[in-house]
């Protein structure tokens, strides 16, 4: 469902005054606004194909209606997502469940709403009708080299759906690991997953590169054989140049220190993407800065100094990816809220005073340097992220269009109550 260009230009134009007051305020407090609005307005976050339908649990599934029924239909709605925020020009496929039947057809779809293909996802943690061999026990560690044999199949079967597209990155993430104590052979499983990911990133064309996302528990409850970032970074390390650690926000054990770890891997030079989302508990892939704003902040504060010390362009030097499911909201409004919370965040960690806080650490002035990074913290920055909107012919408010334009009405008249669109 398109919204009209002039519609949303009246939207931004009754919201204006307000803005304007609120944009001269922080413009007038900060002293690198044209840089941050750059920064900004460069700012590409992929949206993941599996979270346009609304997601669910064991327990239950309570659709919202109006889902995508096909991967047009997704493009169509990641492009209405981008109409409003210019700040969502990628999605991330995930295969079988958005094979491109017509891969030309579907690049030129995409471009038509401004998209490109960013990391592809392979899928051997689930059996597909009709599969020969079962991933129950596992995939590229599996103990019966034929299973792990079709799992490599199927991962450069993917990359080739990524070449048609334009993607330059695969996602491996393996829900292999054990459930009990003594059921598995770690180094074993070790050394058969490194031998699969071996002849897998053989298969890469040379410009693409290789995300490995860990993950602590689940579907897994005993031992996951790439389960945290270690042993992620142990098997790219190995592997080569072109592979890289993906981080998962949920992915970790309860307090890990999220921002220590993205300084390291990125000053290693092994930090290759996100799927950003927020938690409490578990791999509960909530509202990106939902649960724990300040936790993003300090691990995009560790990201800007991260890469400026390494000279790296952030809009295109690492994967930036969303991986939510939501059960309680609407998946676009869902979107949309987290796509604001990490560009809200960015900015942020734009705003700290780096030379200052170097200052402070060189003399363990503890105080001064928690004053430094909770006043870029406490800062609203979100006219600042409105005003780049509204400079790439953006929303000022993408929400408030998205309900007073009454997108999901128009979506469930088009495509029914029942639709269930595939993934999470
Ligand atoms: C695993 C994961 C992975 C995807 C899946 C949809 O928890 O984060 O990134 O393949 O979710
Ligand atoms: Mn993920």
């Amino acid at each position: 469902m398109l919204i009209e260009k002039y519609k949303l230009s009246q939207h931004n134009e009754a919201a204006l005054k307000d803005h304007q007051r609120k944009f001269d305020f922080i413009a007038s407090e900060i002293n690198n606004t044209e840089d941050i609005l750059q920064k900004l307005i460069e700012f590409q976050v992929a949206i993941p194909s599996w979270a346009l339908g609304t997601g669910g649990t064991r327990f239950g599934r309570f659709p919202g209606g109006g889902e995508p029924r096909n991967l047009e239909e997704k493009i169509e709605d990641i492009g209405m997502l981008h109409a409003l925020n210019n700040s969502s020009g990628a999605i991330s496929l995930h295969i079988p469940w958005d094979i491109p039947e017509n891969a030309s057809h579907i690049k030129a779809l995409a471009a038509q709403h401004g998209l490109k293909f960013d990391a592809m996802n392979s899928n051997t943690f689930q059996d597909q009708p009709g599969q020969e061999l079962s991933y129950k026990y596992g995939s590229l560690q599996n103990v019966n080299k034929a299973v792990r044999k079709q799992a490599i199949d199927h991962n450069i079967e993917v990359i080739k759906y990524g070449i048609e597209l334009g993607s330059e990155s695969l996602t491996v993430w393996l829900a292999d690991g054990s459930c009990f104590p003594g059921q598995l052979n770690f180094r074993k499983a070790f050394q058969n997953t490194l031998e699969s990911l071996e002849e897998i990133y053989s298969a890469l064309p040379n410009d693409w590169k290789m995300f490995l996302e860990y993950k602590a528990f689940e579907p897994n409850f005993y031992s996951t054989t790439v389960g945290d970032w270690g042993q992620s970074f142990t098997y790219v390390n190995k592997l080569g140049p072109k592979a890289f650690t993906l981080v998962d926000l949920g992915h970790h054990l309860p307090n890990a220190n999220i921002e220590q770890i993205v300084s390291l891997l990125l000053m290693e030079g092994k930090l290759g993407g996100f799927h950003f989302n927020d938690s409490k508990y578990g791999d509960d892939d909530l509202t990106v800065g939902s649960i724990k704003p300040y936790q993003l902040f300090l691990i995009f504060n560790e990201l800007v100094e991260g890469m400026d010390a390494k000279g790296m362009n952030h809009a295109n030097g690492i994967g930036w990816m969303i991986d939510a499911s939501h059960n309680v909201k609407d998946p676009l409004e869902d979107l949309l809220q987290s796509v604001e919370a990490i560009m809200i965040t960015y900015a942020q960690a734009l705003l700290v005073d780096r030379a200052k806080l170097q200052e402070a650490q060189n003399n363990n002035d503890v105080v001064t340097a928690q004053e430094i990074l909770q006043q870029a913290f406490r800062t609203d920055t979100r006219a600042l992220v409105a005003e780049a909107r509204l400079r790439s012919g953006a929303a000022l408010n993408p929400l408030a269009v998205f309900r007073s334009e009454k997108v999901r009405e128009g979506l469930i008249k088009q495509r029914g109550l029942k639709t269930v669109a595939t993934g999470l």
